[in-house]
């Protein structure tokens, strides 16, 4: 791995996955020593907080965020980030707490970042990618949601749901995280589309996502229902952009 792009701050965020922390959280610190991890907890009904904090009185890389309520995944991010910007950290990487992104993949999207990226996500839907134990039901989903995004908001991204993710800071710096109203997982597409449009480079490198084994799953009807509003209004406002392009 490149030793170049400074100190790297890895954000879990976490609603009831007391079971799968601690091993998620074992997995990165084998896989990648030198990283910190910030488990940025909604005040999970399950304990996960305090499974956090004796997690981190263990372990000088491991932080907790503890936050009042369930406020969504990019709430739950956007406090990670200002944390760690705050921190001076350098690259800020994002991750489930569930198993589904494996810690061992990450010294290959910190290695597409020293190469040049300002965004690397680790992506499904490119060659080599895979998904292993999903439903079909949700393999269709993302599938579906992928293409929707890719032909509405003219992004030549494959994955832009993806949840496994390197920013460098710089990139969070320019692309402004202030005025970010979205709150489920269309936050990953929301900055995908903000690092792009801010004419920064994102690099797709293929990984494997495993479904979790343990714990549920917090997708919900609400949060695709949010992801397909805002990408069709986000569409319909780059419209004019994208016609003078074409012109
Ligand atoms: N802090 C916080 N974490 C959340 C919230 N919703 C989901 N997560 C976490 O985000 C990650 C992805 O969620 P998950 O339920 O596995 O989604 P799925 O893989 O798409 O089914 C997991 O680590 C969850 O615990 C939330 O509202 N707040
Ligand atoms: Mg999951």
């Amino acid at each position: 791995m490149d030793r170049t792009l400074g100190r790297v701050l890895v954000i879990v965020p976490t609603y009831n996955e007391r079971e799968n922390l601690p091993v998620i959280a074992a997995r990165l610190r084998a896989a990648v020593p030198e990283a910190h991890l910030l488990v940025a907890d909604d005040n999970s009904p399950d304990g996960t907080g305090a499974v956090a904090d004796e997690l981190a009185a263990a372990d000088d890389h491991v932080h907790v965020l503890h936050r009042p309520a369930k406020q969504g995944l990019g709430a739950a991010y956007l406090a990670g980030f200002a944390w760690g910007l705050a921190e001076g950290f350098d690259v800020l990487v994002e991750m489930d707490a569930d198993g589904s992104h494996s810690p061992e993949q990450l010294p290959a999207l910190l290695d597409a970042l020293a190469a040049g990226a300002d965004l690397v996500i680790g992506s499904r839907w490119v060659r080599g990618g895979k998904v292993v134990n999903w439903p079909a039901s949700r393999e269709f989903l993302s599938r579906g949601a992928n293409t929707y995004a890719r032909i509405v908001l003219g992004v030549p991204v494959r994955d832009t749901t993806a949840g496994f993710r390197a920013y460098r800071a710089s990139t969070l710096e320019k692309i402004g995280l202030s005025d970010i109203q979205s709150e489920g997982y269309c936050f990953q597409v929301d900055l995908t589309l903000r690092t792009i449009r801010n004419g920064l480079r994102v690099t797709e490198v293929p990984i494997t996502f495993t479904d979790r084994t343990v714990g549920a799953s917090k997708m919900s009807r609400a949060i695709v229902a949010e992801a397909l509003w805002r990408v069709t209004l986000w569409g319909i406002a780059g419209l004019p952009h994208r016609l003078r392009r074409t012109r």
